[in-house]
């Protein structure tokens, strides 16, 4: 089942599907039917088929939801990539997808131009273009037929090793997210998202904008997050996603208050954990219990607390209808209830395996087909899930993942430096801050300036540490790990 063919018979062609900051209908649903429609058939005629990769780099537009959506009806694969990535990051998605084609805008056409062939570049302003030509206008594209585990999105993300690895997400996935979110969420046509996330992730793009195409209800759409004039809009919407990092800004704006939340039917957080303290603070500002919820690129969503029943603080609430979970302790054996240890998980939202990682997909599976999330948790008796911390080395700013082997790795490539390690330590923002630990070489002086200098010329702005600290040596274990429970005791 292609999911474009899930989303369109549930499509009511006049209603707006998308609206302005300013509440102007950008476009209705029979817009997005048809120009997805050109798009596609324009892409075809490219000589696109099933299955060929179009990598998109580009600032978040109304035109973004149109190539995703084109790209899901005629069986291309689409390979989102964060606006924030440089030139050595996205010569590495570049190699290792080899896409058909990349799509992006003008202001970054050049650097894709030195990295693959002209011809593979074009820009999504030229693309609207001549898919507005009136020749080039497609009234009926027949959206392709695809099994449940055709891939749909290929989304990169990293593991402990730091080299990205394309998660291979198919239709079958993604269509059984969006219906049991439908239930717990109680979406309804009428709902209006509030949508201020970016939709190169599985937050903004999958869950973002699935569920409206789902339930053909609107979405006030915003190119990127500003909690006042999020604030400001939360009369005329009735469901808000965010991150932790966004509930905290928008509680520093004076306006918050129940009355300006009349409209609103739910507020939901994910990506990272929410902290007890801003639930609370906002629960009192609002009368809102924030909805809480668990999920991974690899899996998509796998928990929620329930819209109505009870909300459990601190918890990232029940498994999905179709979502089977379970904990392993230390000693491998499947823990009891309250028992913490590794969260594996089963169902079909769970992708079928990295791009071309036969032997590293095998490695996250459980023989019995359950994936490994790396993540740390326990049940209690009611089936409610805690998320306790990771196993994986990870963090988590701002709900944007940052591997610290990666930017080990970047920081010990620079001239002077002996070898690095690099923390997550708590931050009232973003939930936690990227900081380095640098040893330099004998008789070297390096200054902190000098490699976050460097540093931004290399890696994408989230992943630059907040803080350089120098210690002569770092502290190991006896095995030679780096002990950095130590380090994040030390400089926490
Ligand atoms: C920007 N900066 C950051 C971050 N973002 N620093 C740490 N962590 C971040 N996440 C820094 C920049 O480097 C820059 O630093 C300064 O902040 C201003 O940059 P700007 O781009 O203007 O920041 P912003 O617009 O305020 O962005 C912050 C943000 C954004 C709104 C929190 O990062 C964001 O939208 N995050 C959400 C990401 C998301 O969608 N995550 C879901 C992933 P300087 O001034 O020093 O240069 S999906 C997922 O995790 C799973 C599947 C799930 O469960 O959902
Ligand atoms: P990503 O690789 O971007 O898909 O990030 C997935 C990771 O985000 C998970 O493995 C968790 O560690 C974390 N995560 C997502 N949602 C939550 C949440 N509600 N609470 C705690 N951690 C979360």
């Amino acid at each position: 089942m292609n999911i474009y063919n899930s989303f369109k018979p549930r499509f009511v062609p006049e209603k707006p599907f998308l609206l302005s900051s300013k509440l102007d209908v950008t476009y209705s649903y029979m817009d997005i039917d048809q120009k997805s429609g050109s798009i596609a058939s324009y892409l075809t005629n490219l000589g696109l088929k099933e299955g060929d990769r179009l990598m998109a780099q580009m600032e978040k537009t109304p035109e973004t939801i149109l190539l995703y959506l084109a790209c899901l009806r005629s069986g291309i694969v689409y390979i989102p990539l964060n606006t924030s990535y440089l030139t050595e990051e996205i010569k590495f998605f570049v190699n290792d997808a080899e896409p058909s084609l990349i799509v992006t805008d003008r202001e970054r056409e050049k650097t894709f131009e030195l990295l693959i062939e002209k011809k593979k570049v074009l820009t999504i302003e030229s693309l609207i273009e001549s898919t507005s030509k009136p020749e080039n206008q497609e009234k009926s594209f027949l959206t392709k037929e695809m099994s449940d585990s055709s891939i749909a999105v290929m989304l990169y993300t990293s593991g402990t090793t730091g080299n990205p690895k394309g998660a291979m997400i198919s239709h079958g996935n993604l269509l059984s997210n969006v219906i049991s979110l439908t239930k717990i969420w109680k979406w309804e046509k009428n709902d209006v998202l509030l949508h201020s996330l970016p939709i190169y992730h599985v937050h903004g793009l999958f869950v973002g904008l699935h569920m409206p195409l789902f339930n053909s209800s609107a979405i006030i759409y915003l190119d990127k997050f500003s909690a006042s004039q999020v604030v400001s809009l939360l009369p005329k919407a009735t469901v808000f996603m965010g991150v932790p990092t966004y509930y905290v800004r928008m509680l520093r704006e004076e306006s918050l208050n129940s009355a300006i939340c009349n409209n609103m039917r739910c507020f939901i957080s994910g990506s990272a954990p929410l902290l007890e303290k801003t639930f609370n603070e906002f629960k009192k500002r609002t009368g809102f219990e924030i909805v809480e919820r668990y999920g991974m690129t690899e899996t998509g969503m796998n928990t929620s607390n329930p819209l109505s029943g009870e909300k459990k603080i601190g918890t990232v609430g029940l498994p999905l209808e179709g979502t089977q979970v379970r904990i392993r302790n230390k000693e491998g054996h499947i823990a009891k209830d309250n028992e913490t240890g590794e969260l594996e998980i089963k169902g079909r939202n769970v992708f079928g395996g990295y791009w071309r990682k036969e032997r590293q997909t095998d490695e996250d599976f459980t023989a019995d087909g359950f994936f490994m999330t790396g993540d740390l948790a326990k049940v209690d008796e009611d089936k409610y899930v805690t998320i306790i911390g990771r196993k994986k080395d990870l963090i988590i700013s701002g709900g944007l993942n940052v591997y610290p082997k990666e930017v080990e790795s970047v920081i010990d490539s620079l001239p002077g430096v002996k070898e690095s390690a690099v923390i997550g330590l708590p931050h009232f923002e973003f939930g936690e801050k990227v900081c380095g630990i640098v040893i330099t070489e004998k008789g070297k002086q390096l200054s902190e300036a000098e490699i976050l200098r460097k540093l931004k010329s290399i890696l994408a702005n989230f992943k630059i540490p907040k803080e350089i600290y120098f210690m002569k040596e770092l502290p190991r274990n006896s095995m030679g790990k780096v002990k950095k429970k130590f380090l994040r005791e030390k400089f926490g």
